[in-house]
């Protein structure tokens, strides 16, 4: 059986329904610091569990026969700039009680999600490699650095199979972003549907990698299911798909929705945004486990827009 931490989440949620869906509900436990959707509490066995607590943990995982963990649970890039002690000890304690569940081998295999935010202000912005100068600038990225050198630590030294992948922005219509820089690519769709406009926290030229959830999951699903000798990589893989600015965003809603109105107002978020890259190689993924997106701006904005209108 799975256990899924942080099931409530942006990705968490996705996650959970794609998981169920493919292994049967009775076989993956959803689990969050507090109870999720009508959709996903309906969905299968669910227990509130704070991912910062080993002992609750270990006991899920004994009670169920718990194999795979994936941690989805953290603390995003924004939320994490206002608290930063409290991000550090969710985002990293959290991994430490799921490394050591592997370590001591009451769990087989691990996913655990690093970000493009390890990237920082001095990392080359385009096409940035698998492997590169990493000097993040915010509480987060200091974070998903610091957890991708224990993955690989863990790996090394005890054998743990952990595995991961660097997300983009990650763009989703099931459910909201939380607390992230890129929320804006997720928060546009909706306004636009609903007053036709959006007055954008990023500037309109502002380009980050982006990618769309459906690409995203099935990333992880095809990561964890790959042979362990295929991995190259135990720190976390570069994953990309797309790259675009705000301005150019709001261009494709507007072959739909032609007279969506865009205005930009960059607060704090702006600084974080410029110190990551604007586009990623992720030929390491496509090499080792055939990864491939299936999504650009284009269909993402058809499938966020249709999906939408029928949602809202
Ligand atoms: C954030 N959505 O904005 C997350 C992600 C690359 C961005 O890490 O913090």
């Amino acid at each position: 059986p799975i256990l899924i931490l942080g099931a409530c989440g942006q990705i968490g949620t996705e996650l959970t329904f794609e998981l169920r869906a493919k292994y049967g509900s009775e076989n993956v436990i959803a689990s969050d610091i507090r109870e999720g959707s009508e959709v996903l509490m309906n969905s299968g066995p669910f227990e509130l569990l704070d991912a910062t607590n080993y002992e609750a943990i270990e006991d899920v995982v004994m009670h169920y026969e718990i194999d795979e963990v994936f941690l989805m649970a953290a603390m995003l890039s924004a939320t994490a700039e206002k608290f930063p002690m409290r991000a550090w000890n969710l985002n990293m304690n959290s991994l430490f009680n799921v490394l050591n569940l592997a370590k001591e081998r009451k769990i087989n295999k691990v996913f655990w999600p690093s970000s493009i935010a390890v990237f920082g202000p001095n990392t080359p912005k385009k096409n940035t490699p698998q492997n590169t100068i990493m000097e993040p600038s915010t509480v987060y990225g200091i974070s998903k650095q610091a957890g991708e050198r224990w993955c690989e630590y863990y790996f090394k030294k005890f054998g743990v199979d952990v595995r991961s992948v660097r997300y983009p922005g990650l763009i989703s219509w099931k459910t909201m972003p939380g607390g992230g820089t890129t929320d804006y690519a997720v928060e546009i769709y909706h306004e636009a549907l609903k007053s036709g406009k959006y007055q954008c926290f990023l500037d309109k030229d502002t380009k980050l990698p982006m990618m769309f959830m459906d690409d995203a999951i099935t990333a992880t699903m095809s990561l964890m299911e790959s042979k362990p000798e295929k991995l190259s990589v135990r720190s976390s893989y570069n994953l990309g798909s797309m790259s675009f600015t705000p301005k150019e965003m709001a261009k494709s809603i507007q072959k739909n929705i032609p007279d969506f109105k865009i205005t930009y107002a960059p607060d704090f978020r702006q600084q974080i945004a410029d110190s990551w890259p604007s586009s990623i190689d992720d030929s390491a993924a496509a090499h080792d486990w055939n990864w491939k997106p299936k999504f650009d701006l284009e269909t993402t904005t058809k499938e966020m827009l249709g999906n939408l209108k029928q949602a809202l």
